[in-house]
Formats: structure tokens, sequence, C-alpha cells
């Protein structure tokens, strides 16, 4: 019953999903260098609330720099600083309905170079993802596709060895080395809702790629569900490939220490409904680089 929703409660999902997107827009246009992350917290929360949503559906990641490579990051105490990107991974429930989003954006007023650049990988991996999702389509290979995006861009940045077979890098999981879980989940009366598994649908541990996943559903009409690629920067995974000489290989850690630490971290996160041909992009937040940097410019005006 959960796993599947009727039109009353898709609908009850758009207006979470709407409220929270004028949450996260207004902490875009207000958030400044110099502020701490949990004003953002406050920001949006102020927002919500006073939109009528009584309760966040979790607690609010609000990242900045490498603090957005910290996945589940809730500390939420440190001071952003111009020059860095700032995560905020949030969402807000009406009458029970949870949203769930996430959006990255620049301290200051636009991205440096190399963090548009990064930023663009994760928007393209979401994307990828989004598109392969409709009615018929298990959910790793929405999974699988962004992961493919993720490469092609890991690739083009020269982070991963662009030299390398990329079917090899695909079925050795590279990409999962920067993005260590599952594309998204379930949602709905809880943010990671129930139903993911069941005595049919059986987990896979083994598979690196796939080991996160919080589901392996089949899609169908009336399932709501988060596309939430990532890109990150974790010491521990990091280690772990440098010490695996067949991983090893696909990655230039060179690069990746220029990256690192300028690009803190980037997450890039809606919610979806699927419908009879495909899927629907319920309400979100300003995600398109040009309207990010509108509500930066907004914040700065101020
Ligand atoms: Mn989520």
């Amino acid at each position: 019953m959960r796993v599947y929703k009727d039109e009353k409660e898709i609908e009850e999902m758009r207006t979470t999903c709407a409220i929270n997107a004028k949450a996260f827009n207004y902490v875009m246009s207000h958030f400044k260098d110099g502020m701490m992350e949990y004003e953002a917290e406050a920001m949006h929360a102020f927002i919500y609330l006073r939109n009528g949503a009584r309760f966040p559906s979790f607690f609010a990641i609000t990242a900045a720099g490498s603090n957005a490579s910290t996945l589940h990051f809730v500390d939420n105490t440190h001071q952003a600083h111009a020059g860095q990107v700032f995560e905020i991974d949030a969402g807000c429930e009406v009458r029970n309905s949870c949203s769930d989003h996430t959006r990255t954006f620049p301290v200051s007023q636009r991205f440096t170079k190399r963090q548009e650049e990064l930023y663009k990988v994760v928007l393209a991996a979401q994307s990828a993802g989004i598109e392969t999702a409709k009615p018929g389509v298990a959910w790793e290979d929405v999974h699988f596709a962004a992961l493919r995006q993720l490469l092609i861009g890991l690739r083009e940045a020269g982070i991963v060895n662009p030299e390398g077979d990329i079917e090899e890098q695909h079925k050795l999981g590279v990409a999962s080395i920067f993005m260590p879980h599952g594309v998204g989940h379930l949602l709905g009366l809880n943010t990671h809702d129930v139903g993911g598994y069941n005595d049919q649908i059986k987990k896979n541990t083994t598979d690196p790629r796939i080991r996160y996943l919080r589901t392996r559903r089949t899609l169908a009409p009336g399932m709501v569900l988060t596309v939430e690629p990532g890109l990150y920067f974790i010491q521990g995974f990091l280690d772990q490939a440098k010490s695996d000489p067949k991983m090893a290989k696909h990655i230039n850690f060179e690069k990746v220490e220029e990256y690192r630490a300028e690009c803190g971290g980037y997450r890039i996160e809606d919610d979806i409904v699927i419908t009879k041909d495909g899927c629907e992009v319920l309400p979100g937040p300003a995600k398109q680089l040009e309207a990010v940097y509108a509500l930066r410019d907004a914040a700065y005006a101020k």
C-alpha cells in the first residue's frame, strides 16, 4: 500500500515538495559568506513552517566545503567561507508526507571553474537517472545509468583515467568510489520509505556498485522515489582504491588532490513519481546553473 501511491497521495507529495522547493530557494537567495551551517538549516525551517509544513522529514544536512563529502553530515556547526561549495539536503512533512531534496550551491555568487565542472557532471548523472526511470525498469538500472554518466564526467575531468576501458571501469565500480551510495530511495510517509525489499526482492550485498541500494524493485506507476546522485572525495574510499591495484590504475590521484580541496562534495536530489510511460519530477528548487546563480546574485544584492 505504501509503495504505490494513489492520486490523492501523489497530490500530497506534490504539496510537500513545492513547500520544500520554496524553502530551498529562500536559503539560496539569502545564505552568504561567513554564515554558519545551522543558519541555512534555520532559514529552511523558517520557510517550511511559515507555509504550513509542521516538521522536518529528517534532520537537515547543511554542509560547507569538504563537509559536503560526509554522507549524512548532521553537525551543521561550521562557518561557510567564500570559495566553498555548500550542500543542503533537507525535507519537510505535510500531513505526514515527506519531501527530500538536495542542492549544492556556491557560498560565493559563482562556483569556481572546477566546482562548476563537477556540478555539471552530477547534474548530467541525475538527468541520466531520471530519463531511465519508467515502468518496467529495475531501480538498479536507474542507478547504473547515473553511475555510467558520472563515470563519463569523471573521465572528462581526468579524475578517472580516460584511456582506460569504460566498460571495465563501469563493471569494476570505479564511479562508486566517488558515489558510495544508492541513487535514491522510496519516499512517502517516511523519508526512506518502507517496501524497498521483501521476500522476492533480495538485497545484493556483494556487488560494490549496488550493495547500498535501498530498493531493487521494478518500477511501476504510482511509485515515488528520489534521484540523488553525488560526487564526493572520501578519504576511506580513496585509500581503499589506492591500495587495490585493479582499482588504482583507473584513478588519477594527483587530479583527485587537485580537485578535492577546492570542490568539497556534490549531491543533487529531486523527487519523482513513476507515471504510465515515464516519470514526473515533482516540484523542486532551482537547479540549472543560471537559476541557481540568479538566486546567489539575489543573496548578495541584500
Ligand atoms: Mn534522499
